[in-house]
């Protein structure tokens, strides 16, 4: 497989500084000489970036760069529609505002081919607010709303190509949800498995569940790796620590599976704040966590010391 490695230097679209550096620590951490041990084709397209933001007015005085958020995505779905037309673009976030670029070029993508795009969101959070009613103001928690065609973004992000359609998005490691989201996610066909799901039935039965409907729509599959995801005792190196996430091993097993579907078109790796890090080692499960979706088994990988 090509691999097409997007650094994608965001950080406007959270509070907390630091996300900017996430490509850097990816890079550090060695992606690329990990998938290309696995036998893929590795290239590392180098960093996306803007021109100087413009100040965009909104009647929520809260929002935070929303004239920077709004180019970026430009950029960044010219780029994911542009590499996904050869090989696997992996976007090297940077924090998760940026999907609302790479999901919506991939979707582009997806229509031109005329197959359906699915997208797996593997996060604490649901990243469902429109613009009206974030409370933080921090459009990282906006995505999955622009993507799907929530309405709200018109004159602010630019217009979508193609809306992904709710019903196959599938959320895994959901625990922190606001309650504007709560009930707009409620009247979608959006499927959520919060941490309660995976704890009851194991995170591999609700992962089979939604392959076999990507396998039998002929799906593109993206999938949104957001490091919240996992448990801050295995992943600190985020803003938004919330307890009680996926375990090293959840995590890697929904990787695995992945792997083993052949389903995966694309990846984020998002959220990552190198400067929250602990020695290195989140952005080293993230590269390891990637290795896994392509293709290293558990007893191939490297012996580590956590
Ligand atoms: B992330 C919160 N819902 O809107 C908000 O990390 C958190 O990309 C958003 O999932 C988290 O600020 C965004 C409280
Ligand atoms: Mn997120
Ligand atoms: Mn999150
Ligand atoms: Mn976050």
């Amino acid at each position: 497989m090509l691999c097409k490695l997007i650094g994608i230097p965001l950080q406007d679209g959270a509070s907390q500084l630091g996300c900017e550096m996430g490509p850097s620590a990816l890079r550090t951490a060695g992606i690329a000489a990990a998938l290309s041990d696995l036998g893929h084709e590795v290239e590392d397209t180098g960093n996306l970036g803007i021109a100087a933001p413009d100040q965009v007015e909104h009647s929520n005085p809260r929002l935070r760069n929303l004239g920077s958020i709004a180019k970026w995505i430009e950029v960044i779905a010219d780029a994911a529609y542009r590499e996904s037309a050869e090989g696997m673009p992996i976007f090297l976030g940077g924090d998760h505002a940026l999907s609302a670029g790479s999901v919506s070029g991939l979707a582009r993508r997806a229509a031109l081919l005329n197959r359906p795009l699915f997208v797996l969101w593997l996060d604490a959070h649901t990243d469902f607010h429109t613009l009206e009613t974030t409370d933080s103001g921090n459009l990282h928690g906006v995505p999955v709303a622009y993507f799907t065609g929530r309405a709200g973004f018109s004159g602010y992000f630019p217009p979508l190509a193609q809306a992904v359609d709710p019903a196959n998005v599938c959320m895994i490691g959901i625990r922190s949800v606001d309650g504007a989201e709560r009930e707009a996610i409620q009247e979608t066909e959006i499927t959520v498995h919060d941490m309660r799901a995976i704890d009851e039935n194991g995170v591999a039965v609700l992962l089979r569940g939604f392959l076999a409907r990507v396998a039998s729509a002929n799906g593109l599959l993206h999938v949104s790796l957001d490091v919240d995801f996992l448990d801050p005792s295995v992943g600190p190196a985020v803003g938004t620590t919330v307890p009680g996430g996926a375990t090293f091993r959840e995590a890697h097993l929904v990787m695995e599976m992945l792997h083993d579907s052949g389903l995966v078109t694309s990846l984020d790796l998002v959220e990552l704040n190198p400067f929250l890090d602990e020695r290195g080692r989140t952005a080293t499960l993230l590269v390891d966590l990637t290795a896994s979706l392509m293709g290293r088994k558990v007893l191939d990988r490297p012996t580590r010391r956590y």
